[in-house]
């Protein structure tokens, strides 16, 4: 009975393990870890000198490994990077951020194709989180509070999207079933992923780790 036991629980691991791989490839991924500290993140198209630059702890420290992305914004400029990814119909995103009380400023968390935004998540510099259905910010629907690292998921397929943040490795809804961006009918699936902070009078500062894109149609 023992000996069946076992062999009924290895075949369940195996089952389980074969749900999870199935369905998830990564497509794309950076934690910024082969970069120069004071530079550009490779690869990643950044919209003025500053807009973002590669840190280490002297800055932050990284949600994963050692570096991570600084975005500085200006009185007229966001501080923005954005970076093509494999045009994704059914996907996944998962972001690192963090918002230093000190230089608080509002994020944006973005998906685009090639017509323009087709997903966008609004953070206030507080921590507040707005998703955009349809294009149009929502209330505040969950707080991340600022100091320190919290991940963002969304999720996506050619009709709605949906926000999470993972709380102890756990999902927590913020918005479900949530309309894409107009942009979407004209352009199809997300090719691009973009970060930035909003223009200020004042320098403001955030930070992004660890941008992990997969394709959940596989
Ligand atoms: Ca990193």
């Amino acid at each position: 009975m023992k000996k069946l036991t076992v062999l009924v629980v290895a075949a369940l691991a195996v089952l389980v393990f074969s749900f999870a791989a199935a369905g998830e490839e990564l497509v794309f991924f950076d934690s910024f870890e082969n970069n120069t500290v004071g530079q550009h993140p490779a690869g990643w198209v950044v919209n003025h000198e500053f807009g973002g630059i590669v840190v280490d702890a002297s800055a932050v420290k990284a949600s994963d490994g050692q570096l991570a992305v600084e975005l500085n914004n200006t009185p007229d400029l966001f501080g923005q990077i954005e970076h093509d990814i494999p045009a994704t119909a059914v996907g996944k995103l998962m972001v690192d951020f963090y918002q230093p009380n000190a230089w608080r400023e509002n994020i944006n968390i973005e998906l685009h194709n090639a017509s323009g935004r087709i997903i966008g998540v609004f953070l206030t510099g507080s921590g507040n989180v707005r998703p955009r259905p349809a294009g149009v910010q929502t209330g505040n629907l969950a707080n991340l509070p600022n100091d320190r690292w919290h991940t963002m998921v969304i999720t996506w397929d050619d009709k709605v999207f949906n926000v999470y943040y993972l709380d102890n490795g756990n999902l927590v809804p913020i918005l479900e079933n949530a309309e894409l961006d107009p942009a979407y009918i004209e352009g199809g699936p997300a090719t691009k992923v973009l970060f930035n902070l909003s223009p200020r009078a004042d320098a403001k500062k955030g930070y992004i780790d660890n941008v992990r894109v997969y394709d959940l149609s596989k």
